[in-house]
């Protein structure tokens, strides 16, 4: 009798703390979490490194292949379950929008601060091919006109950007809004890899180049050098009523997600809430496509085998 009842005993603490445990932990929806890939690789390596982490927790992954613009409308929506790089400068507008329409949540900031912006690699800073860069008023010189022209740009130099989808007509206003439109013509890049073509050949040919490229990337080791145009302020830009007079802003990088992600995947939300890359990682993401060329899967592959240290503490309560 008394061991009988000391058995039950035990049988029923057990089954308390069983379903107390249970209660506490509620399990992530089966169904896959959708990730959005876009078109630069630190992005799409990141993509396959968060998907990566949420299977290590038995989650099911999807990704999805979209626009960097739309996607805050279709996670805003569920249609895709997060965004795991807003970049202020280029979608800072579109999750905003996104955000007032409802749906929205800030899963919060990467510790990488990132700039997005025009500028020239070292050889062109070393070879003095523009005498005063990185200050922006040294492209008004006849010398750096000409040190940027190229088959295709009339007698202007060239700005060589990167894919319209990214930002508009950002560069084309700003470049008005600045008085060098008479001295240089925006063209747009089809890829982020006609980017680096396109930097590798000036490198290789000692020729001038003035592109779009940004921080964190896989650029950052060579020592690109960003123009320093008049700061930005909250309000410079057209979209927000001003004159667009001004560069892009040290801006942050941040996470969103579908406002139903932490009821319908509370492990892996918590997990996304707490990851957070530096200025290093993202740059080696970009790094092990960009400059060895392996495919954006095998780099994921590699970083997480490479970086336990870093996402395992991440998955843990
Ligand atoms: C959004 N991007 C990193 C291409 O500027």
């Amino acid at each position: 009798m008394k061991f009988l009842s000391r058995k039950l005993f035990v049988t029923l603490l057990g089954a308390f703390f069983l379903s107390a445990s249970h209660l506490a932990l509620a399990k992530d929806s089966k169904e896959p979490i959708v990730i959005p890939t876009h078109n630069w690789s630190s992005q799409i390596v990141m993509a396959y490194v968060i998907g990566g982490i949420f299977e290590s927790m038995g989650n099911r992954v999807d990704y999805k292949s979209a626009d960097s613009q739309a996607v805050y409308e279709s996670v805003r929506t569920g249609d895709i379950t997060l965004s795991h790089e807003v970049w202020q400068s280029a979608f800072g507008k579109s999750f905003y929008n996104a955000m007032e329409k409802g749906g929205l949540i800030d899963v919060g900031n990467h510790e990488a601060l990132t700039l997005e912006d025009l500028g020239v690699p070292k050889h062109v800073i070393d070879a003095n091919l523009c005498p005063g860069l990185p200050d922006w008023e040294a492209l008004k010189q006849q010398k750096c006109v000409d040190a940027f022209k190229t088959a295709d740009s009339g007698n202007k130099g060239r700005i060589l950007e990167g894919p319209q989808t990214w930002h508009g007509d950002l560069i084309p206003n700003r470049i008005k809004a600045l008085g060098l439109a008479d001295k240089y013509v925006v063209k747009f890049a089809g890829s982020a890899d006609a980017l680096w073509a396109e930097l590798a050949s000036a490198k290789k040919d000692g020729r001038g180049i003035l592109m779009f490229n940004w921080t964190p990337n896989f650029t950052d080791a060579d020592g690109f050098s960003f123009i320093k145009f008049p700061p930005y302020y909250d309000g410079c830009r057209i979209a927000d009523g001003g004159d667009e007079a001004c560069g892009s802003p040290d801006g942050w990088l941040k996470k969103a997600a579908y406002y139903k992600m932490p009821r319908k995947w509370p492990a892996a939300y918590t997990t996304f809430s707490k990851l957070s890359f530096n200025t290093t990682q993202i740059g080696q993401m970009a790094a092990l496509v960009d400059i060895d060329k392996m495919s954006h899967k095998d780099a994921a592959k590699k970083w997480l085998a490479d970086n336990k240290k870093v996402w395992q503490p991440w998955t843990k309560k």
